[in-house]
C-alpha cells in the first residue's frame, strides 16, 4: 500500500523531493501519514520536547510591501499604527521577561520590504544584547544583501527567518511588490553567511492540496533544508485582501505538517501563526504529526497568540514539557 520509494524512518535527508511526491505523501489514509511522521519525528527528535520561541516587533507597520495576508502592509487599512524601530533597553526588557517565561530563543520582526545599513548597526546591537542574556537570536527583516547578512553574522546572528510563503506558481496572486526569485535570493545570502536559515509559509489563503505541495517539495528541496520551518495557518485580518479567505480543514493542516516534518526530518517544525484559533485537540495532532516548536506569548507580531496559562495546560495534559 505505501511507496517504498519514500524514505523510510531514519534514512538521510532528500533534498529531491517533487511536487508528486509529496502531495502522494500528504495524500495518504490520516493513519498512515501519521504513522510515517511519528517514525521519522522519533528517529531525529525526542517527541515529548517543544522548543518555545517569543516574537517581538521590532518595528511594527508601515511597510511598501502589499502581501495580501499581511496587517503591517500600507496597502491596506487595518487600524494598525506604524511606529519607528524600538530603543535597544525596551527589546533588551522584552528578550528578558521573554527568558524567564521559559523561552529559549527570542526572534525580533520588522515591517521592512528590505533593511538600510543604518537599521542593520542598530539590529546588530540588539542581536549581541539577545545572546548576552543567554537566548538564542533571530531576526526577519525582509530582503538583505550579501553585505548585510555577514554583519548581520558578525553580530552574532543564529537564525533568519525569510518566508517562502506558498508555492512559486501562486506567489504572484499573494504578492506583487517582489518575487520568489528575490526571496531564494535573501535564503541564498543567509546561508552563504552562514547564519541558520528558518524558512517557511502561511497555509489556508485559498490554496489547493497541490499549492501546499507545492511549497513543502519547494521548501524540502532546497539545496540545504532550513533548520526551522515554520508553518503558519492565516491569520485573517479585517482589511486585508484576505480577511474573508475560507478557513482551512484542520486534518489538512495536520496533513502539511506531516509532510513537513517527512520531507525535513532534521528541522524544527514550527506550529506558528493561527494557534489562537485552533482547538487543542487540533494542535496536539500538529505535535503527533511532528511539529515540535511554537511561539509563546500573548502576541505574534501584531496579532494575538495562545494564552501562556492554555499552553501550559495543554503541555501538561499531553505529558509534554517545554526545551529551555
Ligand atoms: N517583512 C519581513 C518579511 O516579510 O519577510 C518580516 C516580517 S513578516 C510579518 C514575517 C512573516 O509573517 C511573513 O513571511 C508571513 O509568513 C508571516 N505572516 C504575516 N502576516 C501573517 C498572517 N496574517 N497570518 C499568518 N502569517 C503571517
Ligand atoms: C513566521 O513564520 N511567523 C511569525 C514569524 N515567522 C515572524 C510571524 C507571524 C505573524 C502573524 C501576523 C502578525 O501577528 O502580525
Ligand atoms: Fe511587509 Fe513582511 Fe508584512 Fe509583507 S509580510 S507586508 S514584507 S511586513
Amino acid at each position: 500500500m505505501l511507496d517504498s520509494s519514500i524514505a523510510t524512518a531514519d534514512a538521510p535527508p532528500r533534498h529531491d523531493w517533487t511536487r508528486a511526491e509529496v502531495a502522494a505523501l500528504m495524500g495518504l489514509p490520516f493513519p498512515e501519514l501519521i504513522w510515517r511522521a511519528q517514525g521519522v519525528h522519533r528517529a531525529w527528535h525526542d517527541p515529548t520536547k517543544i522548543q518555545v520561541a517569543t516574537l517581538l516587533s521590532i518595528k511594527t507597520g508601515g511597510c511598501p510591501e502589499d502581501c495580501a495576508y499581511c496587517p503591517q502592509s500600507v496597502a491596506y487599512d487595518t487600524g494598525l499604527e506604524a511606529g519607528r524601530l524600538m530603543e535597544l533597553g525596551e527589546v533588551l526588557a522584552a528578550a528578558r521577561a521573554a527568558k524567564d517565561a521559559g523561552a529559549s530563543r527570542f526572534c525580533m520582526g520588522a515591517a521592512w520590504r528590505a533593511p538600510k545599513d543604518r537599521d542593520i548597526a542598530r539590529v546588530a546591537a540588539m542581536i549581541a544584547g539577545v545572546r548576552d542574556l543567554g537566548l538564542q537570536s533571530c531576526v526577519t527583516l525582509g530582503m538583505l544583501t550579501d553585505g548585510q547578512a555577514h554583519a548581520l553574522r558578525d553580530a552574532g546572528l543564529d537564525y533568519y527567518n525569510h518566508n517562502l510563503d506558498t508555492a512559486p506558481e501562486l506567489y504572484g496572486g499573494i504578492i506583487s511588490t517582489r518575487t520568489y526569485q528575490d526571496r531564494l535570493d535573501t535564503l541564498g545570502h543567509v546561508r552563504d553567511a552562514g547564519i541558520a536559515v528558518c524558512c517557511g509559509g502561511i497555509v489556508g489563503m485559498g490554496e489547493d492540496a497541490d499549492g501546499r505541495a507545492g511549497l513543502i517539495a519547494t521548501l524540502a528541496s532546497l539545496p540545504a533544508h532550513p533548520e526551522s520551518v515554520p508553518i503558519n495557518a492565516l491569520v485573517r485580518v479585517e482589511g486585508t485582501p484576505l480577511a474573508d479567505a475560507a478557513p482551512l480543514d484542520p486534518i489538512d493542516f495536520v496533513r502539511v505538517i506531516a509532510a513537513a516534518r517527512i520531507t525535513m526530518p532534521r528541522a524544527f517544525v514550527r506550529l506558528s501563526a493561527g494557534r489562537e484559533a485552533m482547538d487543542d485537540a487540533t494542535q496536539a495532532l500538529c505535535f503527533l504529526a511532528g511539529a515540535n516548536s511554537i511561539f509563546a506569548g500573548e502576541k505574534l507580531l501584531t496579532t494575538g497568540n495562545v494564552a501562556p496559562p492554555r499552553d501550559a495546560s495543554l503541555l501538561a495534559r499531553l505529558g509534554m514539557a517545554a526545551t529551555r
